[in-house]
């Protein structure tokens, strides 16, 4: 037997297909992507560490902001969620100076309409988290923009409410995860909006798809920093001499193995619970 459901949307390594009329169901593939080209092999497990750390931050920070999360499903690859009204706006907080954060800076001081202190280097600690929201590019990257652009788009009251929501959201995830060894360096957000207007969490939250993770025990500004996970797959694929364009190399199995042992690390050391407790009931992340 078989259910046939409509097909909502795809990322590069995400699917997401209609349940109902409220509901959605988020499948999070075991893909991995490098220098934004999605590689041939795949990640052992990667889908469910990120679907799994995903709903623990829904749970943690539902105090700071609702989201979507209704349930996760048995193979603990899935997420039930609530059918929103998505606002087109990406919104990003950036602790630290890397990206097109640390290429704008570099070149003109400021980024996104904040001016920055002179004399920051690569990775470097920002005085204060910033709101750096960019538009949803269709393809190819997404573009910064600014107070005024971002109020076009979604209006300057519910601008101020996602700021917020954004900085509190990143302040108390970057705290948990420094405590860990792991910092956020910075993060994406998707909001939508419930049936009577009410802003909700949307997408994913704090996974190192949609965030920088890096080692805290590595971290030395002036240069770029490693990535939490996918570092080995990155040094692999640049000591190839591979041109970065379509299609990508194959890993070997001993970059498979050390890149899914990093994600299953992460997941372990942000959510406290053991990686094959979650395999067994995908909802003990949740409590
Ligand atoms: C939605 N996207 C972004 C996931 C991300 N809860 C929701 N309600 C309505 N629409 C969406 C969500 C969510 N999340 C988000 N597109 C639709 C892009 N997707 C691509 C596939 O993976």
């Amino acid at each position: 037997m078989s259910d046939v459901v409509a097909h909502v949307g795809s990322g590069k390594v995400r699917e997401l297909y209609a349940l109902d009329e409220d509901r959605l169901l988020l499948v999070a593939s075991d893909r991995i992507s490098t220098f934004d080209v999605v590689l041939p092999t795949e990640i052992p497990d990667k889908g469910r560490v990120l679907t799994g750390l995903s709903a623990f931050w829904f749970s943690r920070t539902r105090d700071i902001c609702s989201n979507h999360l209704l349930g996760l499903r048995p193979d603990g690859r899935s997420t039930e969620c609530r059918r929103l009204e998505m606002l087109p706006l990406e919104c990003v907080v950036r602790g630290y100076l890397a990206g097109s954060g640390w290429k704008d800076y570099r070149k003109t001081g400021e980024v996104c309409g904040h001016v920055l202190p002179e004399g920051l280097v690569e990775s470097d600690r920002l005085p204060q988290p910033i709101f750096t929201p960019s538009t949803k590019a269709v393809t190819g990257h997404d573009e910064n923009i600014g107070r005024a652009q971002a109020a076009e788009l979604i209006g300057t009251d519910r601008l101020d409410e996602v700021e917020r929501a954004s900085l509190e959201l990143y302040r108390f995830a970057a705290a948990h995860a420094a405590a860990r060894g792991i910092l956020i360096a910075d993060t994406k957000f998707e909001f939508g909006l419930d049936d009577d207007g009410r802003l909700v969490l949307g997408d994913e939250a704090f996974t190192p798809d949609s965030s920088r993770f890096w080692p805290a025990d590595e971290y030395a500004p002036g240069r770029a920093q490693p990535s939490f996970d996918k570092q080995f797959a990155r040094d692999y694929c640049e000591n190839l001499g591979w041109d970065k364009s379509y299609p990508g190399p194959e890993l070997p199995d001993d970059v498979v193995a050390g890149t899914r042992a990093r994600y299953v690390d992460a997941f372990e050391r942000l959510t406290g619970l053991g990686f094959d407790a979650y395999v067994a009931d995908p909802e003990a992340v949740l409590r």
